[in-house]
């Protein structure tokens, strides 16, 4: 994969954002620069089932309108049905070997917490790590233990090649750090879908990559 499309990496389900104003946030920061979307329905308050199916067919228009990558977590069997450019899996999801049995050319993206997670990870059938989390989080309750920047760097060091989206807690004002450590993109939820300045806020991530 061309790891450039990994720089503005925005997470979003329905539940992340104010009632009603799912699409719109998505819309406001696709033409503001987002790179990469991954379609996160889950928690409380997430659509399920025909509703979750309905809503992701909209994403999905929605980010070819914009050439925008469009992502699944964990939902094999959603991303099977409607078709996506990927999935992004965790530790605990279907394991990679598999995934990658049923999407011999899509993009797999895996989480990887620590070094030991990554040496226990089928790195090799995996297109990009999702590193994290960087900074403490509101947006997921088990994300498990805070990196840092030292944590995102260690993983780099670890391995020079494959391409590393940083997360957790990131707003724009973290990106250049976050470059420094040799991290390729950074994915966020909350400081885009909880921004009140949605265009704005996306540029300002945009930017930092320029
Ligand atoms: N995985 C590790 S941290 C996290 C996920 C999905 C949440 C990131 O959300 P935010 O609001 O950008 O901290
Ligand atoms: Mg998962």
């Amino acid at each position: 994969m061309n790891k450039e499309q990994l720089q503005v990496y925005f997470i979003c389900g329905t539940q992340n954002c104010p009632k009603g104003k799912f699409l719109g946030t998505l819309e406001a920061a696709f033409k503001s620069g987002v790179t990469c979307f991954q379609f996160r329905e889950k928690g409380q308050g997430a659509l399920v089932g025909q509703e979750k199916t309905a809503m992701a067919l909209k994403v999905k228009e929605l980010c070819q309108k914009y050439h925008v990558l469009f992502l699944i977590n964990d939902d094999i069997d959603l991303a099977l049905q409607i078709g996506v450019d990927g999935v992004h899996i965790g530790q605990d999801d279907m394991p990679v070997r598999q995934v990658r049995k049923l999407f011999p050319d899509k993009i797999i993206g895996l989480s990887v917490g620590n070094s030991k997670e990554y040496y226990l990870s089928d790195i090799e059938k995996v297109d990009y790590i999702g590193v994290g989390p960087v900074f403490p989080t509101s947006s997921k309750s088990d994300a498990g233990q805070v990196i840092g920047l030292k944590g995102l760097r260690e993983m780099r060091e670890l391995d020079p090649k494959i391409p590393i989206v940083a997360i957790g807690g990131i707003t724009f004002g973290d990106v250049a750090a976050i470059r420094q450590t040799g991290a390729d993109g950074v994915a966020v939820i909350s400081a885009l879908a909880q921004s009140e300045q949605i265009e704005l806020d996306t540029q300002r991530f945009a930017r930092a990559f320029e």
